[in-house]
């Protein structure tokens, strides 16, 4: 079958990611039926022939203006459909879209007219700003880790840096790996743009930012690397779980512990 992924190996090696990181999704139990979106910035990869691709959507507005993204090009996960699915068939549960040049449209251009997730506007906003400040990030990823979303039902790990600093101090790789922590947005309505905002704002800070009572916002240079972000948290959450279950308050690391790794791993905070 003709598709746009046939003799481009660096994009359909990115697809190929997205691919591994929704099965992951779906084998963690972090993407129950359609749950989750995956949007990645694939400007990158694109050539002559791509650009001269037509449409094969009519014109869709995305509902703002977004400067920065003219003439872009991303993969997105298809509104309604499944990650499992997404893992062994990326192009019919996923489209290529390209950016038009008013800023505020964008066409279907490959494979099928599979619609853009329903948080198109929101990841594209976020890509937006990703562009705006010079960020190398090109992956945005929405999913629903049990764990972390389950402390999200208490104050206590609502409050700022409480829960980064819990789960930064259960095992040394979580600071390593999540260097700039878990942000924090209290509970907004799926979808709205007081969401897409409030990410954006706290994208400032960190690179995985929590939605109190829903899932996980994380950006970073491609997909797999924002699954991992993801992952080490999750894995500390597991670790605080799995002590609490056995009768106990985790000590976690101590602060010159945590002093000491910031230092030899030269993180940011
Ligand atoms: O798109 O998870 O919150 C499915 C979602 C939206
Ligand atoms: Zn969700």
């Amino acid at each position: 079958m003709e598709s746009i992924l046939n003799n481009r190996p660096a994009l359909a090696a990115e697809v190929n990611k997205v691919a591994e990181v929704a099965g992951y999704l779906w084998q963690k139990g972090w993407a129950e039926r359609n749950g989750g979106n995956i949007t990645v910035n694939i400007t990158e990869y694109v050539d002559d022939a791509i650009k001269a691709m037509p449409a094969i959507s009519e014109v869709k507005q995305i509902g703002t203006v977004l400067p920065h993204l003219k003439g872009c090009y991303f993969y997105c996960k298809g509104t309604q459909k499944r990650m499992r699915d997404l893992a062994r068939w990326p192009m019919e549960n996923g489209s290529v879209i390209r950016i038009l040049d008013d800023c505020a449209s964008y066409v279907i251009i490959a494979d099928h007219p599979v619609m853009p997730t329903s948080e198109l506007p929101s990841h594209l906003s976020v890509h937006n700003y990703l562009i705006a400040k010079g960020s190398p990030y090109k992956a945005s990823l929405h999913t629903h880790p049990i764990e972390l979303v389950a402390m999200t039902h208490t104050k206590k790990f609502l409050e700022k840096d409480v829960a980064t600093n819990l789960l930064w101090s259960m095992i040394p790789e979580t600071k390593a790996f999540c260097p700039r922590g878990l942000g924090i947005i209290p509970y907004t309505l799926p979808g709205s743009v007081e969401l897409a905002d409030a990410t954006i704002h706290e994208l400032d800070d960190y690179d995985v930012v929590m939605w109190e009572k829903h899932g996980v916002f994380a950006v970073d240079v491609d997909i797999m690397s924002a699954f991992d972000q993801v992952d080490v948290l999750n894995k500390s959450a597991l670790i605080y779980i799995a002590a609490k279950n056995m009768g106990f308050e985790p000590d976690g690391m101590s602060q010159e512990q945590m002093k000491e790794m910031t230092v030899a791993f030269n993180l940011p905070k």
